[in-house]
């Protein structure tokens, strides 16, 4: 299609920035180092029999808690703009409360964003990238409405703490993997697997907490730190199966219930859960007895409360689905559920590239699909593309990650062409790391570690020397070539 290589060299615009990306509990290690809480992915990496697929556990990880000074350099020669990271919330308050302030937590981070900026590095840090302290799960966790006093409470010491440096912020990442798969399902921790309720009950708090945490700054933090803070949404596009009306309702109802029901709310006009997933979960609960919807409401007060609550909308993209419309669902979604509730099934197109992930394809019309579709439905809100990547199984040249990342900036970049607000690109992951119930299977890093290695040797792959001569001369050449011995023989 248009997402072609007709350009042979396309420049970025003016003041266009490129990071790259990590969390806390995939690649920090020193689980329970200097005074650090327990958190939920400890907890669930540390059961027998092991649910992760290869039995590993992120307790030393890429181990960047101790490698956090050698990492700027690498940042440095790769000549990123900006670094993605997120805080362990209970490396700071090992409670979860903040009657017990963990100081070398603190110098943790405090160390690791002076040294960025030291090196003109910009850190944009996630406050809450799923390593719940374990004390709040207790508690119920994100299904405890407190949730939303308890994030306040932990934001405002990292605000007080880290605010003067830090000038962009993201409170949560990804609302729907959190949800769907930590409370939905088992795919995540804690694997409440309460389909049906469970996700649901999870995204009302999860707006909340969002909302309030972005009040927080807006009100008391943002006349004397002048950032910026904004939320992580992953977004998938769904494209119809064929071209029947219902196959298109099916798509549309997918983004809806993916995407929508945490973006609709923060930048539609009208604020609100979408009226598509409000309508289908309050239809089929009736049909199956339930006294009110399955979906909380939203009473207007929160809806007020939440639209407009952010600075930009982060973006987290990887992949395509297809999607049908399949009248009956005969025994195919437990009831009630949140699948059946949105009643598509999605499958994969087996024309298109795969990855090691089996979730993840390489379809970067896609992608283009998804930007155009955020400009339009929410008038054009600043955008930050905060995670886009490709897993292999290993190895240094990396050709089918190098052409993953060039066919998506390429697609992003016809999207700035057509008029939409991006105002930067993080590509997932810097580093390899624990890839959550994958564990390290599934390499995402522009640099291999070797997880065998007591010292976690960091390399560059291919990949990372073509990222390296983009952000140099920011601009997407196709026939940029790397010599494979260059990055074999460093
Ligand atoms: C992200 N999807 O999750 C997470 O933020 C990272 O921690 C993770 O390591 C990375 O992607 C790779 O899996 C995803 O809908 C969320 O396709 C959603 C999707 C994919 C990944």
């Amino acid at each position: 299609g248009v997402h072609s290589l007709q350009k042979p060299v396309r420049k970025f615009p003016e003041g266009f920035k490129f990071g790259a990306a990590t969390a806390a509990y995939q690649v920090e290690g020193a689980w329970n180092e200097d005074g650090k809480g327990p958190s939920i992915w400890d907890d669930l990496t540390h059961t027998h029999p092991s649910p992760i697929s290869d039995g590993s556990t992120g307790d030393v990880a890429a181990d960047t808690y101790h490698l956090w000074k050698s990492d700027v350099e690498l940042m440095k020669q790769l000549g990123l703009d900006f670094y993605r990271f997120s805080i362990s919330w209970s490396r700071i308050l090992p409670t979860g409360f903040a009657d017990q302030i963990n100081q070398k937590g603190i110098d943790y981070y405090d160390n690791l964003i002076t040294e960025l900026l030291k090196n003109k590095i910009e850190p944009m840090v996630t406050l809450y990238h799923w390593d719940l302290p374990s004390s709040l799960q207790k508690l119920g966790g994100l299904a405890n409405p407190l949730i939303v006093e308890w994030f306040e409470q932990y934001a405002r010491v990292v605000f007080d703490k880290f605010g003067d440096k830090v000038k962009y912020w993201i409170t949560i990442n990804e609302p729907k993997q959190i949800c769907y798969e930590g409370y939905g399902s088992t795919a995540k921790a804690p694997q409440l697997n309460m389909t049906g309720i469970a996700e649901y009950i999870c995204a009302k708090n999860v707006l909340l907490s969002h909302a309030k945490v972005y009040h927080l700054y807006d009100e008391n933090y943002r006349y004397k730190q002048n950032g910026q803070i904004g939320i992580s949404v992953s977004c998938t596009w769904y494209e119809p199966a064929s071209d029947t009306i219902e196959d298109h309702q099916a798509a549309e109802d997918a983004r809806q219930f993916d995407w929508g029901q945490y973006i609709h709310p923060i930048f539609s006009k009208t604020g609100d859960f979408p009226l598509s997933l409000k309508n289908n979960v309050r239809l089929r609960s009736k049909e199956q007895g339930f006294l009110r919807s399955r979906l909380p409401v939203l009473s207007s007060e929160e809806i007020v409360y939440i639209r407009g609550s952010s600075d930009f909308l982060g973006i987290n993209s990887y992949t395509t689905k297809l999607t049908y419309r399949d009248a009956s669902l005969e025994g195919m979604y437990p009831v009630p559920s949140y699948m059946d509730d949105m009643s598509a099934v999605m499958v994969k197109d087996a024309s298109w590239p795969q990855a090691q992930s089996s979730w993840l394809q390489s379809v970067p019309w896609g992608f283009y699909k998804i930007l155009t579709q955020v400009r339009y439905l929410y008038d054009n809100p600043a955008v930050w593309i905060t995670e886009n990547g490709w897993s292999t199984s290993g190895g240094l040249i990396d050709n089918d990650r190098v052409k993953y990342y060039r066919t998506y900036l390429s697609a992003l970049l016809d999207a700035v062409e057509e008029g939409s607000n991006i105002k930067g690109y993080t590509a997932w992951s810097l580093f390899d790391n624990f890839e959550w119930m994958s564990g390290y299977a599934d390499k995402f890093g522009i640099f291999e570690v070797d997880f065998k290695d007591p010292k976690r040797k960091r390399t560059p792959r291919k990949s990372a020397h073509v990222y390296k001569e983009i952000i140099r001369s920011r601009s997407l050449d196709m026939n940029y070539e790397v010599d494979d011995k260059t990055v074999l023989a460093p």
